[in-house]
C-alpha cells in the first residue's frame, strides 16, 4: 500500500497571496491542493499546519471519500469557509495524485469528457462606458465569447468590480499588459473603504446594459455581479428592470444566505440568477436547489471542501435543470483553477467558467497546462490536474499582508460588500 510521506502548505505572494498543500507519496508522487482564502490566508495555513497535516501521514492517499468523512466528520466543528477550504486542499491534492498515479489527466478519472472544451467569461470593467466599451472590445479581440459587464456609478468614487487604474497596477501583476485590473485585495495593514449606493445603483445600471447591447447587439453573452448589496425586493427591481437585456445571469443580487428571500426575487423575475462563491457546503443550497430558486451553482473547488463535495452539490443541481459557473477570480489559484476546469469538462450540467488570466509571476511560480483556444478552455491532458509547483521559485515571494475591501453608506454605516 502506497502512503503519504510529507505534506507541506506553501504560501506564496508572486501577485498575490496563494496559499497551496503539497503532498508527496512513499513511491515519489506529488499532489497539490489550492487552500487560498482571499484576506484570511493565515487561518487555513493554521487549519493545515497545526491540526490536518500530522493527520495525513501515513495515510493511503487513494482513499479520498474516507478521507473526506474523516476531516468533515472527525474534526466536530462542521462548515465554515476555513475547515471547508482545508479540507478542499487535501480533496484536490488526493485526486491529483491519484490521477498521476493511474497516468490520466484527471477528467477520464472523473468520467471522462463531455464536450470538446470550457465557455468562459472575461471580466469588462470601465469607470464610464467609453472605458468600458474599449474593455469589452479588448475582451473579444482575446477571444472572449461571453463577458461580465461592471460599471462606476455617478456619485460613487470606487466601487466593486471596477478598477481604479485604467491600467493595471500592482499587486495583481501587472506588467503583462492587461487594461483593467480589478483585484479588489490590496496589500496593506488596513483595509480599503469603498462607498456604495444601492437606489442609484438601480438607476444607473439598466442605462448601462442599454448602452452596451446597443453597441455590441443582442448575441453576445452578458453577465453581471451584484456582489451581495441588494435586498430580496432590490434584487427584485433589477432583475426585472434588466429583463430586455437578455443576461446570461445576474449573480449574487443578495446575500443569500437567507435563501428564502430567493423566493421573493424569482417571483418578479425571468432574469437567470447565479449564487454560491461564499457557500461552502450543499446545505447552503438546500432551498435554492430543491425549490428552483437559481439557474447556476457559483462555488469554487476551494472554498466547497474540494472535487468530491463540489460534484456532489452540482449532481444535485443537475436533477433540477440547474448548471455549473465554477468562481475563477485571481484569488482562485492556477491549482484551484485546474480542479475546477477538469470538473467542468467532465459533468453534464456544464453551464460556463469564470476566467480571469493570472499575473505573469504567478504563471512562473504555478507552471500550467490548460489550453485557451477560440474562447474555450480546457484543462489539458498532462497526468493529474497538469500544474506543477516550483517550490523554490514560490519562496522568492513571502506572504503580504492583504485584505478585502469593506463598504459604507454616505452616512458612514457598513453595507455589505
Ligand atoms: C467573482 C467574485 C470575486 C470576489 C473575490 C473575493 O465573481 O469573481 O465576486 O470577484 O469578489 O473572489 O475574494
Ligand atoms: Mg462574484
Amino acid at each position: 500500500m502506497t502512503r503519504i510521506e510529507t505534506a507541506e502548505v506553501v504560501v506564496t505572494s508572486p501577485d498575490r497571496n496563494f496559499v497551496t498543500l503539497r503532498l508527496t507519496t512513499d513511491e515519489g508522487l506529488v499532489g497539490l491542493g489550492d487552500a487560498t482564502l482571499n484576506g484570511r490566508e493565515l487561518a487555513v495555513v493554521s487549519y493545515l499546519r497545526d491540526h490536518v497535516v500530522p493527520l495525513l501521514i501515513g495515510r493511503d492517499p487513494h482513499r479520498i471519500e474516507d478521507t473526506w468523512q474523516f476531516l468533515y466528520r472527525g474534526a466536530y466543528w462542521r462548515r465554515g469557509p476555513v475547515t471547508m477550504a482545508a479540507i478542499a486542499a487535501v480533496d484536490v491534492a488526493l485526486w491529483d495524485l491519484k490521477a498521476r498515479a493511474a497516468g490520466m489527466p484527471l477528467y477520464q478519472l472523473l468520467g471522462g469528457a463531455s464536450r470538446d472544451g470550457l465557455l468562459a467569461y472575461g471580466h469588462a470593467s470601465g469607470r464610464d462606458l467609453p472605458e468600458l466599451f474599449d474593455s469589452v472590445r479588448d475582451h473579444l479581440e482575446q477571444g472572449y465569447r461571453a463577458i461580465r459587464i461592471q460599471t462606476g456609478v455617478p456619485g460613487l468614487k470606487t466601487i466593486y468590480g471596477v478598477a481604479s487604474n485604467a491600467r493595471s497596477a500592482e499587486p495583481t501583476g501587472a506588467d503583462d499588459g492587461g487594461r483593467y485590473d480589478y483585484e479588489p485585495a490590496g496589500r496593506g495593514p488596513q483595509p480599503q473603504e469603498e462607498d456604495w449606493d444601492t437606489p442609484a445603483y438601480l438607476r444607473h445600471l439598466p442605462t448601462v446594459f442599454e448602452a452596451v447591447r446597443h453597441e455590441f447587439g443582442p448575441e453576445l453573452p452578458l453577465l453581471h455581479d451584484g456582489h451581495h448589496r441588494m435586498t430580496p425586493i432590490q434584487a427584485a427591481k433589477l432583475g426585472k428592470s434588466l429583463e430586455p437585456y437578455d443576461l446570461f445571469w445576474l449573480e449574487d443580487c443578495t446575500p443569500a444566505e437567507n435563501q428564502q428571500g430567493l423566493r421573493l426575487v424569482r417571483q418578479h423575475t425571468t432574469t437567470p440568477l447565479a449564487i454560491g462563491e461564499v457557500f461552502n457546503t450543499v446545505w447552503d443550497y438546500q432551498t435554492l436547489v430543491s425549490e428552483q430558486l437559481i439557474d447556476y451553482v457559483r462555488s469554487a473547488v476551494t472554498h466547497t471542501g474540494g472535487i468530491t463535495a463540489l460534484r456532489k452539490i452540482l449532481d444535485f443541481a443537475a436533477q433540477y435543470q440547474i448548471r455549473s459557473g465554477i468562481h475563477g477570480p485571481t484569488d482562485i489559484s492556477p491549482v484551484g483553477m485546474a480542479a475546477a476546469l477538469h470538473l467542468d469538462l467532465a459533468i453534464h450540467n456544464f453551464g460556463i467558467q469564470e476566467y480571469m488570466k493570472h499575473g505573469a509571476r504567478t504563471d512562473e511560480v504555478f507552471r500550467q497546462s490548460f489550453r485557451w483556444e477560440d474562447g474555450l478552455l480546457h484543462p489539458g491532458d498532462e497526468p493529474g490536474l497538469g500544474v506543477t509547483l516550483d517550490v523554490d521559485g514560490a519562496g522568492k515571494y513571502p506572504y503580504v499582508q492583504a485584505y478585502l475591501p469593506y463598504n459604507r453608506l454616505s452616512d458612514g454605516t457598513v453595507h455589505d460588500w
